[in-house]
């Protein structure tokens, strides 16, 4: 029997970024050759993407640590160290993606739809990549960045026009299977589906899809028999159908008690499942004593204000009107929704500003930095190289950090720690500013580079000169 899993938790890990490499060029009679450290590659991303051939979690749930490879770092001679494999995970449509909290990041409907579930760590510069004109020969790279990790819950909505909903063995499945080409395992047991099976209907012009959903019993809204796993997904159908059993065996049950119980158990439930458009199917009328149970409840059915049907899945009779009715109910629901709705994707949105950076004093005294810029350039450095360091010191100042910090009162050799409160580098404060915000000098640069350049130097120095811009242009890009 196959388990019914429509809700996982995964463990997502993207790849880290490889580390920039540090490495200077050598040749014979030319012992400075100038860096040609290589970047690290891009760690791979992890990403969900709809995959209409997979219709149920149940991978997830047996291998629930999912990792992207890692970039390679990268080499002398200039080569980039490879990038990190991206992981696609299929998944079935009507996915929902939610945090552990519970927030929507994303919903995944339609063929192809993705999501990022995990974002891999950007590879570090090499040391040829941050030379610049005026730092000719960083003797450091910078570290590749970690990987998203985190864990996301997956569950699954299942996506279909019409939903069959009813007790067990009301004959859902033996509807949906004389419908459409589907083949349920049906049998004469309750609860024998366990996962929504989709069938795909043809009736004149109209194609829709019909779920049927497991059985539903009284207090389903509550948790009973699975019931809140299977009200959800009867959540996305826009047209829903009750099943009634004419010839249950059950003295305590007829047709409009069931359907009672089954209204009462989607109005509990909620999210709108009540204002369905929805009509009755009077199931199992080739039993003669169901005929006519089917006669004597009909009036009462249709004071309600429902449209019945009576039909029976076995002698494949009254089939072809549902199909039409539920055709019209199908293309009149579509001509009232607006188009997009069906690929909406909800990404989750970034919290911290991109662009800048907060300086707070702790009770403690403690400076505490909070940035996604400063944040990112300390986990790219390498703190057993002062080159590394400064470097590091150079980007925080001319951000801004450091005029930050002497304005709310920092002062050297005072505490401050970048980054959150679980994983934050603290370190004791020298400014590198002066009053006048001037900086007192730069990091990296080598005398022996000063004396008179040739036209080829000269031509490496432009190209420094517009690497650095590039460097900076990405310093501003958003992470
Ligand atoms: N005589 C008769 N039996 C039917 C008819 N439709 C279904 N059945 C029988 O009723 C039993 C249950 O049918 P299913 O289609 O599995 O019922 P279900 O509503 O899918 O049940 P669950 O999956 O348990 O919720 C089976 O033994 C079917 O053969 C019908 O029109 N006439
Ligand atoms: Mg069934």
């Amino acid at each position: 029997m196959t388990t019914f899993v429509d809700r996982v938790e995964l463990h997502v890990a993207a790849g880290n970024g490889g580390h920039g490499c540090a490495s200077v060029h050598r040749e014979k009679f030319k012992p400075l050759g100038g860096p040609d450290g290589g970047n690290g590659g891009r760690g791979g991303d992890v990403i969900l993407t709809v995959d209409q051939s997979v219709t149920t979690l149940l991978e997830y749930h047996h291998s629930p640590h999912r990792k992207a490879t890692n970039g390679k770092p990268g080499e002398g001679g200039n080569r980039s160290g490879k990038e990190g494999e991206d992981l696609v995970l299929a998944v079935p449509d009507g996915t929902v993606v939610l945090d552990k909290q519970g927030n929507v990041l994303a919903d995944l409907v339609g063929e192809g739809t993705s999501f990022v579930a995990a974002q891999g760590g950007r590879g570090g510069l090499g040391n040829a990549a941050l030379a610049s004109a005026r730092r000719k020969a960083p003797g450091f790279a910078l570290l590749g960045e970690p990987g998203d990790a985190g864990d996301i819950v997956l569950e699954l909505k299942t996506v279909a026009d019409v939903a069959l909903v009813g007790y067990p063995s009301a004959g859902k499945s033996s509807l949906i299977s004389v419908m459409s080409a589907a083949k349920p395992k049906i049998a004469d047991y309750p609860f024998t589906t366990l996962v929504p099976n989709l069938g795909v209907v043809t009736a004149g012009a109209t194609v829709y899809t019909v779920a049927d959903v497991p059985g539903l019993i009284p207090g389903a809204s509550q948790g009973k028999g699975l019931g809140l796993e299977f009200l959800r997904h009867v959540e996305r159908c826009s047209v829903l159908v009750h099943v009634l059993d004419t010839a249950t065996l059950e003295s305590d049950r007829d047709p409009v008690s069931d359907l009672d119980v089954i209204e009462e158990e989607l109005r509990n439930y909620g999210g709108g499942l009540e204002k369905r458009p929805r009509l009755v199917v009077l199931n199992k009328i080739d039993v003669p004593d169901g005929r006519d149970l089917a006669e004597m409840v009909r009036p009462d059915l249709e004071a309600r204000g429902y449209r019945v049907f009576e039909v029976s899945a076995v002698a494949r009779t009254g089939l072809k009107e549902l199909s039409f009715a539920l055709a019209e109910l199908v293309a009149g629901h579509r001509a009232r929704k607006p188009k997009d709705e069906a690929t909406r994707i909800v990404i989750r949105p970034k919290a911290v500003d991109d662009a800048g950076f907060t300086v707070t004093q702790e009770e403690d005294g403690l400076f505490r930095v909070r940035g996604e810029k400063p944040e990112r350039w300390v986990r790219q450095t390498d703190f057993n190289n002062d080159e590394a360091v400064g470097f590091l010191a150079d980007r925080l100042n001319r951000l801004g950090v450091e005029s930050e910090l002497m304005k709310a009162g920092a002062r050297v050799g005072d505490g401050v720690a970048i980054g959150p409160e679980d994983n934050a580098v603290v370190f004791d404060w020298e400014p590198t500013v002066t009053a006048g915000a001037e900086m007192l000098g730069r990091r990296g640069e080598d005398h022996r580079f000063e004396a008179p350049r040739p036209a080829a130097q000269r031509r490496r120095d432009r190209q420094a000169e517009r690497d650095d811009a590039a460097q900076e242009f990405e310093d501003f890009e958003p992470f």
